[in-house]
């Protein structure tokens, strides 16, 4: 991936260095997929997707870039207007807008825990998140949109991951659909980067299910990690991943 891609996106992980990174997993579990209409450049759409991390929940991602036919009209038809993040939980029938409502919805009904002291000052985390968009400009914002793949693909990410980020923002440009598996840190061993795990032959041993899962099916731990069950691939490294979808789906 070119430096200036991975610089910006490491500058907006900084912007928001403690946020959407380590996992405290939900006490309670969705049985349904949780569904988040979402654009990835969308500051208030971050902060849903933090939460998601931070809470260790997996979300099917409907992306809704600006200009996208896609998604869109659902939303309207569901809400009633076209303003994201926009959340749809079956499993108790709420749908919803506004990020803030959304985090404090999650936090309660998944995590079953007091609302977190940063959450409770959600102006400034709003602020913050307006900061970590900024580096990225238009990247994940406007749509280009790609062929609607079969299945939903599967892209194990954490939120500030600089590296997840360039993959979620062409699936979002792209209008392809995916199961967000959150890959948050719970170990101290986590925070050594991947080669250098492999060099000291560290493994990790997370409580999370998605770290395992992929541990066990691919005898290693890295972000972000596609699989693509239409076609049976499953692919580590950002650039690979990029090349991969533009090459599969590109419209
Ligand atoms: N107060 C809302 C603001 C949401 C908002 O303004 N989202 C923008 C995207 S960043 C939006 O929906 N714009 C309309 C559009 O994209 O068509 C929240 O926190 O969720």
């Amino acid at each position: 991936m070119a430096a200036g891609n991975i610089g910006t996106s490491l500058l907006s992980t900084l912007l928001r260095s403690t946020s959407g990174i380590a996992s405290s997993p939900a006490q309670f579990k969705p049985k349904k997929m949780l569904r988040l209409y979402d654009i990835e450049n969308c500051p208030y759409c971050r902060l849903v997707r933090e939460a998601l991390t931070e809470l260790d929940l997996d979300a099917e991602i409907c992306p809704c870039p600006k200009g996208g036919e896609r998604f869109r009209p659902e939303v309207v038809e569901l809400g009633g207007r076209a303003q994201f993040p926009f959340l749809v939980d079956a499993n108790t029938g709420v749908e919803m807008y506004e990020s803030l409502d959304i985090v404090a919805y999650l936090f309660e009904t998944y995590g079953r825990r007091p609302l977190p002291l940063k959450w409770r000052a959600g102006k400034l985390q709003t602020l913050g998140s307006m900061l970590a968009s900024a580096p990225r400009l238009s990247q994940g914002m406007q749509a280009r949109p790609g062929i609607e793949p079969e299945y939903l693909l599967e892209l194990y990410s954490f939120e500030s991951s600089p590296y997840a980020r360039p993959v979620r923002e062409l699936l979002c440009e792209m209008e392809i659909p995916y199961i967000l598996r959150n890959c948050g840190r719970t170990e101290l061993q986590e925070w050594v980067l991947p080669p250098v795990r492999k060099a000291l032959n560290l493994v990790p041993d997370s409580r999370l299910e998605n770290r395992r899962v992929l541990q066990d099916r691919e005898g290693r731990v890295s972000i972000p990690y596609l699989y693509d069950p239409n076609t049976e691939t499953g692919l580590f490294e950002s650039a690979d991943i990029l090349q991969y979808l533009r090459d599969t789906y590109a419209g």
